[in-house]
């Protein structure tokens, strides 16, 4: 059984609201909501980070890229909305499997903290 949270979460392992997904990634809301859609994309692979996975899968990249926009849409953001792969510990990244949050559904202060 893989330590990995999201990993766990991609297999069924632990339960998480599922939101959208296709072949090779799955949306689904982040636990913790900083805004009032806070949906986390993540590949089905395991990827410590964005830069890893695009490294190692550039289309793997694409698919989730792919799924975040559906999710965008899905929700009702198209007034605009945030798309962040925090990297790196210093970047806030708590979590190491690539993921994207999209944010919206509120006015979103620029720059972020
Ligand atoms: P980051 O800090 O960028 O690595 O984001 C990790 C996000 O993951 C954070 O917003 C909270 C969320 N999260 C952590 N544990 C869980 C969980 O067990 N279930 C869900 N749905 N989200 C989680």
């Amino acid at each position: 059984m893989s330590e990995c949270l999201f990993c766990r979460i991609a297999a069924g392992e632990i339960p998480a609201t599922l939101v959208a997904e296709n072949d090779q990634a799955i949306a689904f809301q982040d636990v913790n909501p900083q805004a009032p859609v806070h949906v986390l994309v993540i590949p089905r692979a395991h990827h410590s980070d964005v830069s890893e996975m695009v490294a190692a899968d550039p289309l793997l990249a694409g698919q989730v890229l792919a799924l975040a926009a559906e999710v965008a849409e899905q929700e009702g953001l198209a007034d605009g909305y945030r798309l962040v792969f925090n990297t790196g510990a210093k970047a806030g990244q708590s979590v190491f499997h690539a993921h994207a949050h999209v944010m919206g559904g509120r006015d979103l202060t620029w720059p972020p903290g």
